[in-house]
This record gives C-alpha cells, structure tokens and sequence, in this order.
C-alpha cells in the first residue's frame, strides 16, 4: 500500500517499512511499490523517513551512523535471472541526499529474508535459493536462506564478528561482478601504482576500493576506528588520494562519492590472511563491508598487488577455491573465493552472514517537512 496519510486530517503520512538488521549493518526497507516512481519524491520522502540535515537523524528512523542509516528498495524483478531487484541507498544524512553509487553487501544478506516474509518469492521446503538483481552495479547474487517448513528461520548456529550471539546462516553466491562499477577488476589497468607517492592497489571485485598498506601511511593497522577517525591528517591523506583513484578507476569526480572505499592492509594479528582498517570513505567501519571485504580479498590472488608481501596466493599453485580470512577492528570475515578452470583467476566468490527483522510497520512521515523541500 503506497504512503497514505495516517488519518483524514493528518498531516502524517504513514508508509509501509522493515527495519532490518543485514551482517553488521541496518536498513528500512521498502516495497518499490509503495514509494513515489519519480526519483526526487521518492528521496525526498524516505529521506524524511529516515531523518536528514543534521548528523543524527534526531527527526527520523536513521541511527546517525554510515551503517546503520541505509535503505533497501526491492521488487519483484523483470529480468529472468532474478527473483527480486534490490536498490540499495546510503543515506548521507549531512547532506540531505542519498548515495546510489554503491551497493551494499551487508543489507543485500537481509534482502533474501525479506523477499520471502513478504511473499514477494515463494518459501520451499528446507532452503530457498532468492535470486537478487543489485540494481547500482547491475549484477547478481543467489541468496541460501534457511526455510524449514517452508517459512524463514532466523535462529540457528552462525557466529558472525560485530553480531552478539548466533543466528540462521544467509549464504551469498556472487559470480560475474568482476568490475562491478568500474569495468574491470583492475580499472586503471596495474595492479599497483603510485599516487601521492603511496603505493596502491585499485581493485573492484563488487565494490571498488583502493588499497594502501597502513605502514606506508605511518600507522600500524591496529589502531581502533575511533583513533583512525580522530587522525584529521591521516584522513586527508586518504581523502587526497581516493579523489585522485577516483578519477583513475573511471568513476569521475568522487568528492561527492562514497566509492571507492579505502581499505589499509597490513599483516594478521589473529591467525588471520591480513589485517584491515576501511574508511567508508570518510569513517572508518568498525568491521569491514561485504562486497568490499570481497574486492580486498581478490588482490591476494592477483599477482603484484600491494598484498604482495602480506599474502603469496598470487604466486601459489593454483587451487579450485580460497578461503580468506579479513581481519578488522572486530573479528574476522571469511571470503571464499572460486577459482576458474585454471585455478588461477577469480570465478565467484561465497560468503556467509546471518540477518533479521528488526521491526515491521509504518513509518510516519511529515507531510509539512516534505511540502518544504519540495514545493
Ligand atoms: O561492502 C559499508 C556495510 C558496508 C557496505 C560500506 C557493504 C559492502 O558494512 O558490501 O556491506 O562500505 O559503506 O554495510
């Protein structure tokens, strides 16, 4: 049911909504139907859903956070390898405006879930296979959700780090997003290059990121989000060179941009593969996101990249998969990467998350605040 007013004399207006917990992230999510087909009013009412013009969301459902004030805007999908169409929205609550440039790996794991609670793909005996179509990159994932009885389990045995406790396991299937937003899994064509006189990596297996060493930026990677997000001189060193990657990687002017993420390396302190820090791109994530956990992964297995050093993959015999352990600031996300015939090129890559819904209802929206922003 589209956004109606809550009552005849209201000025309200109530709109259908999930909040959902996806991995280590939350977003509402929304029916396509029920929101505005034009693009403008549809930002503007769920920005007003989920507050905006100021950091904390204080007039809305958004958490004041990067991962926890996003959106998911799904359908059924009219392409035929796909059961749903899944938009993702980064709210950029500053800015009053919401950032479709990514997709989001983290939300994608509750996208699944929601498609079979709201009927939109039919429930089958044990597991259900939900083939989602990300609509911002254009690519694909089937989406393993625990069914018994042909209804959606959410309790179940899987640990996932940043998440308390143990939850259903939601298994996601990517292949084919080499390039996902960029055109290539090495879009400037090296696999390592120099801007400011740093040694990177651009990469985007899913998400585009540039990787740096941390070493190479004067810190050690074990530094906690907190520490790394008070280094004002350290972020715009970052910053300096994401616009200048930006530009290379064939995504334009990035100012105004959160891809490509920025990921620091270094080595394992937990018996990991390596270590990370990920600015997203201004914060640094107090884990790692998916699809850009994926991107990181796949430059161990791409011969001279900055990972070199860290991870010797690359230059290893080949192998049908690889199981990679990231480390971030809490716990570890293992990536399995497949290997094509040759065991030596990247085929797809599975993951596991657990996900849930938070709450299910209406989500008021003042009609006044959307009169203002658009007369
Ligand atoms: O990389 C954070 C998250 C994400 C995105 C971000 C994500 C992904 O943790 O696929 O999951 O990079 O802004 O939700």
């Amino acid at each position: 049911m589209p956004a109606e007013a809550l009552e005849p004399d209201s000025d309200l207006l109530s709109l259908p909504c999930t909040w959902m917990r996806g991995g280590t992230s939350k977003a509402a999510f929304f029916h396509a139907k029920d929101l505005p087909a034009d693009p403008a009013a549809r930002d503007a009412l769920v920005l007003a859903a989920m507050g905006h013009a100021e950091p904390r969301q204080i007039d809305g459902i958004g958490g004041g956070h990067p991962l926890t004030t996003k959106v998911a805007i799904v359908s059924p999908s009219d392409d035929p390898r796909a059961d749903v169409d899944y938009l993702f929205g980064q709210v950029v609550a500053t800015e009053s405006r919401i950032d479709y440039a990514p997709t989001c790996g983290n939300i994608l794991s509750a996208v699944g879930p929601f498609a079979l609670d709201e009927g939109l793909v039919q429930a089958q005996q044990g597991q259900s296979v939900v083939r989602i179509r990300m609509v911002n990159t254009d690519s694909h994932c089937d989406a393993v959700v625990q069914t018994p009885g042909a209804r959606v389990r959410y309790g179940g045995d899987t640990a996932i780090s940043g998440v308390p406790g143990r939850a259903a396991p939601v298994e996601l299937r990517f292949s084919g997003f080499l390039g996902s937003s960029c055109g290539a899994l090495l879009p400037t064509g090296e696999a390592r290059e120099r801007i400011d006189g740093i040694e990177v990596t651009c990469i985007d297996n899913g998400m585009p990121v540039v990787l740096m060493r941390a070493a190479d930026l004067g810190v050690s990677g074990d530094e906690t989000p907190a520490e790394l997000d008070a280094d004002a001189a350290l972020k715009a060193r970052i910053e300096s060179v994401r616009l200048q990657a930006g530009q290379r990687m064939g995504l334009g002017d990035v100012s105004a941009k959160v891809v490509p993420k920025v990921t620091l390396v270094s080595a394992p302190r937990q018996g990991g593969t390596f270590n990370t820090r990920t600015f997203i791109p201004r914060k640094c994530h107090d884990a790692i996101g998916v699809l850009g956990a994926v991107s990181v992964a796949s430059a161990c297995v791409v011969p001279g990249t900055v990972m070199q050093g860290l991870s010797d993959i690359a230059t290893g015999p080949a192998e049908p998969l690889h199981d990679l352990s990231v480390e971030h600031p809490t716990g570890e996300f293992t990536v399995r990467l497949l290997m094509d015939a040759t065991g030596h090129a990247i085929a797809g890559a599975a993951l596991l998350r657990t996900a849930r819904p938070l709450f299910r209802g209406q989500v008021l929206v003042p009609q006044f605040q959307n009169r203002q922003e658009t007369p």
